[in-house]
């Protein structure tokens, strides 16, 4: 039985990918060389798509690696194309497991003519309307109240739909989160919030973003239960998150879930060589060796169905030409139209912006 407010996160497999709990019968060898697929899939597409900075087709990137297992746990047990998402820059791997197409998150990376949102967002920034994902937004934690909304608006139409809002440690000291989170209670309103606390906020640790001994304790206050899981371990997340989703989707209200992992990369390019000043080596060294995929890939050998040495290159193999193709044909597909810029903000254009845009295109002629 899963319990809220555990004293430690729940586990299911341990670092050395032991078990530690009977597993449900959905878990079969194949079932869990799936969920490794789907991480492996999500590390390999930050480590291709990293190099595209240095080669200026991209101006930012927040990697999630060592994450992959809260991602992609949480994002199977939802319901994709139904359930609503209201992410956080970090979350790819989220969109990546619910089956957005490679070429859209690589377009929107790069800002090509193929990107949905025509370029017109901050790289990294995603959002997928197909698959119910609202657009990303920089601000920290101003997804809480619009997830709380679009979860109010849920319960109001009488759907089986939940909302799903993520956010990192450093997001719960914000203003929005408690505003988010007190209104999902208060309102019953069918929201998963998911803190994925990666113990760091750029260069601001954990212990200096809240002096509150965990995050899901938090949920006690607003009235909702706080459930706390180990974030590297997917097995745990899959079924914490599935579990917490039915709830929610019987109509118990909201709830709160605390994945604890780390951010193995740096926060961003931004941060790139700076990280080594901020947190020591040894630190990541004993978090790398909790890595999600190599626990699963140690369950798998002691449940005797090994992943061999071929098998994992076959699989890098794969998710390296996906990668390589959705580069490809996004950077076919050209840059978008300049004059996109004045396009989809007014139904009608007001007169000092008619102005401007004769005043681009008159340069843009001439230039041509
Ligand atoms: C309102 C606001 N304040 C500050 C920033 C600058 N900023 C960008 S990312 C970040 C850290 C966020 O950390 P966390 O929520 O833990 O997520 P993580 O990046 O660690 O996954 C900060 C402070 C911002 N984008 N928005």
């Amino acid at each position: 039985m899963i319990q809220p407010f555990t004293q430690r996160p729940i586990q299911w497999v341990s670092d050395q990918g032991e078990l530690l709990q009977d597993l449900p019968e959905r878990y079969t060898p194949e079932f869990i060389r799936e969920l490794y697929r789907h991480m492996l899939r999500a590390r390999e597409m930050d480590r291709k798509l990293i190099p595209l900075l240095r080669q200026g087709r991209t101006s930012f990137y927040a990697q999630a690696h060592g994450m992959e297992a809260t991602q992609v746990g949480l994002a199977l047990a939802c319901r994709s194309g139904h359930d609503w998402w209201w992410l956080y820059y970090r979350d790819h791997p989220i969109m990546l497991t619910l089956g957005v197409p490679m070429l859209q998150i690589v377009s929107q990376i790069m800002g090509t003519a193929s990107d949905s949102c025509k370029g017109r967002q901050m790289p990294h920034h995603f959002c997928a309307k197909e698959y119910n994902v609202a657009s990303i937004s920089s601000s920290i934690a101003s997804q809480i109240p619009p997830a709380t909304g679009t979860a109010m608006a849920q319960k109001y139409l009488g759907t089986d739909e939940i909302t799903v809002c993520t956010f990192g440690d450093g997001a719960t000291s914000e203003g929005d989160w408690h505003a988010g989170v007190n209104m999902a209670a208060v309102s019953h309103a069918p929201v998963m919030f998911v803190c994925e606390n990666n113990q760091w906020a750029i260069s601001t640790g954990v212990a200096d973003q809240t002096a509150s001994e965990t995050i899901h304790i938090k949920a006690r206050a607003y009235g909702m239960p706080g459930y706390y899981v180990d974030g590297n371990d997917v097995i745990a997340v899959l079924e914490v998150m599935s579990h917490v989703a039915d709830q929610i989707r019987s109509g118990e209200g909201p709830a709160m879930v605390e994945a604890l992992t780390y951010r193995v990369g740096s926060h961003s390019n931004a941060d790139a060589d700076a990280e080594k000043n901020y947190r020591t080596r040894e630190e990541v060294a004993e978090w790398t060796a909790r890595d999600p995929l190599e626990r699963i890939e140690k369950l798998l050998q002691n449940m005797g169905h090994p992943i061999s040495e071929e098998e994992k290159a076959a699989m890098v193999g794969e998710v390296g030409d996906e990668v390589a193709a959705a580069i490809d044909e996004a950077a076919a597909s050209g840059t978008p139209d300049w004059d996109l810029m004045f396009q989809d903000v007014y139904a009608v254009q007001p007169p000092h912006l008619a102005e401007q845009e004769a005043y681009v295109r008159a340069e843009q002629e001439a230039l041509a």
